[in-house]
């Protein structure tokens, strides 16, 4: 069936199932060619001839659903915490590689970059990082790939970081740069919750290889591949940057 010949309601449920799609559809599918969008929008049942222009479409779809995510999201309301008997152990790994390609960062010559819209652009080293005020919490991680799991974060505020690098508050995204070649970028709103952290340890230890040293973005707001390990650069700026799997097709927003 062509989209044009399509009726307008069977349309509509249509995309709200590609889109759905899009979200769940585990990523080693996409990575493995195996899907694509336009093999999604096929699967709803769109001709090879329409496949373009869905594709299109899809993505508008996509970046309407960023809006109305970040319309709702309520940047006072906490997501769950969990007491440590909860936490999963051993907590999984995951990464669009497998776990013996887990980079290994040299914490003493680290310096973590920070550019665009800030005041200060000094590198940070991890001395300097654990210098600042700590705080941990327990909260659960939840993967597209259809698991979740409870697990604890020690580091930063990213709220008291970026005051501290004179971020401008009112620019719109935050990317980063990660040293296995991953991207990411988030919201401001998302940027000032009070339970987004620059972590620099996992359950107490400093944070291993696998589950992202030096330092990983975690946001118990967000779903998994919004929260960068083994970040090297974090910038401000008003242009979307995108991201890894964003770029693929997985909604920017993210939220969980
Ligand atoms: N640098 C980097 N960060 C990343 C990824 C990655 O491949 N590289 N994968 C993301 C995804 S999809 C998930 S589910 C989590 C997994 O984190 P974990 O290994 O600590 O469970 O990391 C996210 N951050
Ligand atoms: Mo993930």
């Amino acid at each position: 069936m062509k989209t044009d010949q399509t009726p307008s309601r069977e349309r509509a449920d249509l995309l709200k199932e590609a889109e759905r799609l899009i979200e769940r559809t585990p990523r080693r599918l996409f990575l493995t060619g195996a899907v694509s969008l336009g093999g999604l929008a096929m699967l709803t049942g769109c001709s090879p001839s329409a496949e373009p222009r869905t594709e299109r479409f899809l993505r508008a779809v996509s970046r309407w659903n960023d809006r109305v995510q970040a319309g709702l999201f309520d940047p006072t309301r906490l997501a769950p915490t969990y007491p440590e008997s909860m936490i999963t152990r051993p907590f999984p790994f995951n990464a669009f590689y497998k776990e013996d390609r887990v980079p290994h960062v040299d914490g003493t010559d680290y310096r973590l970059e920070v550019s665009g819209l800030v005041a200060d652009r000094h590198r940070w080293s991890l001395e300097e990082l654990r210098a600042l005020p700590q705080t941990s919490q327990v909260t659960r991680h939840i993967c597209v790939e259809g698991w979740s799991a409870i697990g604890k974060w020690g580091g930063v505020r990213f709220r008291t970081f970026l005051e501290r690098i004179g971020a401008d508050l009112t620019a719109s995204f935050i990317g980063f740069k990660c040293s296995d070649g991953y991207h990411t970028s988030i919201d401001m709103p998302t940027a000032l919750h009070p339970q987004t952290l620059l972590t620099l340890t996992y359950d107490g230890e400093v944070l291993p290889p696998r589950y992202g040293f030096p330092m990983k973005l975690r946001m118990p707001t967000k779903l998994g591949y919004k929260n960068p390990k083994h970040i090297t650069a974090i910038y401000v700026t008003n242009t979307n940057p995108g991201g890894y799997w964003e770029d693929l097709g997985y909604n920017w927003f993210g939220g969980s």
